[in-house]
């Protein structure tokens, strides 16, 4: 009902729509990343980057946004460009930004969760990004717990990150995804990986180490009938993994300044990224960089075994 009503508003690219009628690869990927992940230009250059990587890898990208009131999977560079342009001015929009974005016809960039209710819409499996929102360290207080998580709970679509970033409790996001539900699996590791760095100290619920395996799960998950999502978590590759220590000194950083700039809300991790990336300067972006290729890459290789299975 809500979905077919959804739907009136969702834009495919034609080359988006003709993939999925034919049950070959697609990967969605999104958009706050671009807007308030990473400075420009190297926002607008690694989302046009990883475009090609998804194609060199077999899939087709669906880079979804909101364009003038639009769903849209699938942009053109043009609109990537605009998008990363305009930065922090493009809204930042989640699961509860979305109707007013749409009825305002307004432009937005979708985060994991409204990137997630997109490619469900349009009926994409697999979506692949750098970091996902979690449960913040201090949420005892705050209660800021990223939508992300909900979406991961209730939205069937199968997400591939680098873990999560440490300015997050990464203890308690697996607590959360555990109790909503959620397969955390670990490709090729037994342990969560902290974004920038390959281990975190905290276990994953399962270790799979081939795409194959992967595609089962979330065909076995559909077929169960669950309705929710499930998270890969993908390690940095060694060789762009940073130093822990001087990550983390950045991160506690930047969180003591946001504490003291009493800044809250959907702003927390904008700034907390920014501000991460202005203290490391060029050495975390390009680590950034680096794994967003890499999951993209393991993504395309999942929705081709995906399409396979379903041949
Ligand atoms: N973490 C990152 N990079 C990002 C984000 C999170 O390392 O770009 C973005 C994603 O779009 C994610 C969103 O969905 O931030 C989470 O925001 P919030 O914590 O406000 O839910
Ligand atoms: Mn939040």
């Amino acid at each position: 009902m809500s979905t077919a009503e959804l739907n009136d508003f969702l834009d495919l690219t034609p080359e988006v729509a003709e993939a999925l009628a034919g049950n070959r690869p697609v990967v969605a990927l999104e958009s706050t990343i671009i807007s308030h992940g990473m400075p420009y230009p190297q926002n607008v250059e690694t989302a046009l980057s990883v475009e090609r990587i998804v194609r060199e890898h077999g899939a087709v990208p669906a880079t979804v946004a909101v364009i003038g009131g639009r769903l849209r999977a699938g942009l053109t560079a043009d609109e990537i460009d605009h998008l990363g342009r305009k930065g922090r001015e493009v809204i930042k929009v989640s699961r509860r930004d979305l109707p007013v974005v749409v009825a305002r016809g307004l432009d937005g960039a979708t985060t994991v969760a409204s990137t997630m209710i997109v490619a469900a819409l349009a009926g994409i499996d697999v979506f692949a990004t750098g970091g996902i929102g979690g449960v913040h360290r201090g949420a005892e207080r705050t209660m800021d717990i990223s939508a992300d998580l909900e979406e991961l709970a209730m939205t069937p679509v199968m997400v591939v990150c680098a873990g999560a970033k440490s300015i997050l409790d990464l203890g308690l996001t697996l607590e959360y995804l555990e109790t909503k539900g959620v397969p955390v699996l670990g490709y090729g590791t037994d342990e969560l990986p902290a974004f920038y760095t390959r281990q975190s100290g905290f276990g994953v619920d399962y270790r799979v180490d081939s795409p194959a395996e992967l595609a089962r799960i979330l065909d076995a998950q559909r077929r169960l009938g669950f309705p929710g999502g499930a998270l890969v978590a993908n390690p940095i590759p060694e060789r762009h993994s940073m130093d822990r220590e001087v990550i983390d000194e950045a991160i506690d950083q930047a969180l003591a300044e946001c504490d003291e700039r009493g800044i809250h809300g959907k702003e927390t991790t904008p700034f907390l990224l920014a501000r991460i990336a202005e203290i490391t300067g060029n050495d975390s972006l390009d680590s950034n960089i680096q794994l967003v290729f890499n999951n993209v890459a393991l993504g395309a290789e999942i929705a081709r075994e995906l399409c396979a299975l379903r041949a």
